[in-house]
């Protein structure tokens, strides 16, 4: 489906009147808006390919209507979302769920749309079709030597449809691990781990980057081959220079410190970027901010000074992707409501007041740093992030825009209502 510009712009002018009223009365209570606005607008958050339909639990799916049923309408969805908030511009692709048969059929397609391609995602925690070796005990980990290398061939293979792409880096998450105590010698499984993804850093290109992904429990109960950030970060460490950790904020032990977890990773200069999500209990994958966005608020302080001490480029130096399943809402707008939650978390951290909570900081003056952080955590900065939106071409209000517009009847008109897209 294409949406004709004219269309935002008309829906704009709609709601211009109101929205200045609110955005004025906000600029003028921030200091450096224009440099916070331009930060904004840089900022782009990938979509993974395998959010675009409707996800599901071990017992059930319930799938939706007008879904992209290949690879060419998953970047059209993507190429939507991003026409709508402008802040949508790439795509991660899943391999071998989304293969792209003609590498520059769909390269043009992205380009036509403003996509790039992110990091591509290796798939070793599922047997395909036609595989000769299982992955029921693991695969870079496997105590089997052919296992290891049939799962390293497919990294190297997934590297080579990147390359392709114009993606520059690769990230592996592992299922590897044990669901009972004696099932596994840890120490050899981290060495075969290890040797493993040696190999796979080999094949990397010379501008390229691996992130490795942790994740404390499932599908393995007992124990995790990259369990948590320090498992990661030894293989990173051990691995090179082009070896990062890849922080999904579902795959933490309940109560985890995260912001602080990627306050040290940027320090020692090895945070590789992020899978966004939510969640009440485990890898729930639930929309961005959904539960807990006071928490999305302090891990984004902690990015913006950490990434600012080291001189980093907000908008290209990390990896920011979502990674969420949505059972329940269209996918579409589940999306449009993570990618708001994510700019405004950002909006907030560009916003703190660095000078004043750093002497608090240094003052012991534990009441004062509380305070900087929920005042700026407790304005309503949504005009700030639509006027990064008006600036940039996208809908002043993408979900509204969404609804109004009918745009999933449309999708349903041109695909059916009978779609189902490939993914978890
Ligand atoms: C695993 O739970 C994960 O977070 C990894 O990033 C996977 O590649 C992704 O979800 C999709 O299953
Ligand atoms: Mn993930």
């Amino acid at each position: 489906m294409v949406l004709e510009k004219n269309r935002i712009a008309e829906f704009n002018g709609l709601h211009a009147a109101a929205h200045q009223r609110k955005f004025e009365f906000l600029a003028s209570e921030i200091n450096n808006v224009e440099d916070v606005l331009q930060k904004l607008i840089d900022f782009q958050v990938a979509i993974p390919s395998w959010a675009l339909g409707t996800g599901g639990t071990r017992f059930g799916r319930f799938a939706g209507a007008g879904e992209p049923g290949s690879l060419e309408q998953k970047l059209e969805d993507v190429g939507l979302l991003h026409a709508l908030n402008q802040s949508s511009g790439a795509i991660s692709l899943h391999i071998p769920w989304d293969i792209p048969e003609n590498y520059a059929a769909i390269k043009a397609q992205a380009a036509q749309l403003g996509l790039q391609f992110d990091a591509v995602n290796s798939n070793t925690f599922q047997d395909q079709k036609d595989q000769e070796l299982s992955y029921k005990f693991g695969s870079l980990q496997h105590v089997n030597k052919a296992v290891r290398k049939q799962a390293i061939e497919h990294n190297i293979d997934v590297i080579k449809h990147g390359v392709e792409l114009g993606s520059k880096s690769l990230t592996v998450w592992l299922s590897d691990g044990s669901c009972f105590p004696g099932q596994l010698n840890f120490r050899k499984a981290f060495q075969n781990t290890l040797e493993s993804l040696q190999e796979i850093y080999a094949a990397l290109p010379e501008d390229w980057k691996v992130f490795v992904e942790y994740k404390a429990f499932e599908p393995n109960f007992y124990s995790m081959t990259v369990g948590d950030w320090g498992q990661s970060l030894l293989y990173a460490n051990k691995l090179g220079p082009k070896a990062y950790t890849l922080v999904d904020l579902g795959h933490h032990l309940p109560n985890a410190n995260i912001e602080q977890i990627v306050s040290l990773l940027l320090m020692e200069g090895k945070l590789a970027g992020f899978h966004f999500n939510d969640s009440k209990y485990g890898d729930d994958d639930l929309t961005v901010g959904s539960i807990k966005p006071y928490q999305l608020f302090l891990i984004f302080n902690e990015l913006v000074e950490g990434m600012d001490a080291r001189g980093m480029d907000h908008a290209t130096d990390l990896g920011w992707m979502i990674d969420a399943s949505h059972n329940v809402k269209d996918p579409l707008e589940d999306l449009l409501q993570s990618v708001e939650a994510i700019m405004l978390a950002y909006a907030q951290a560009l916003t703190v007041d660095r000078k004043q909570l750093n002497a608090a900081q240094e003052a012991n003056d534990v009441v004062a740093a509380q305070e900087i952080l929920q005042n700026t955590f407790r304005t309503d900065l949504r005009p700030l992030v639509a006027e990064a939106r008006l600036r940039s071409g996208a809908a002043l209000y993408p979900l509204q825009f969404f609804r109004e517009q009918k745009l999933r009847e449309a999708l349903i008109k041109e695909r059916g209502s009978k779609t189902v897209a490939t993914g978890l």
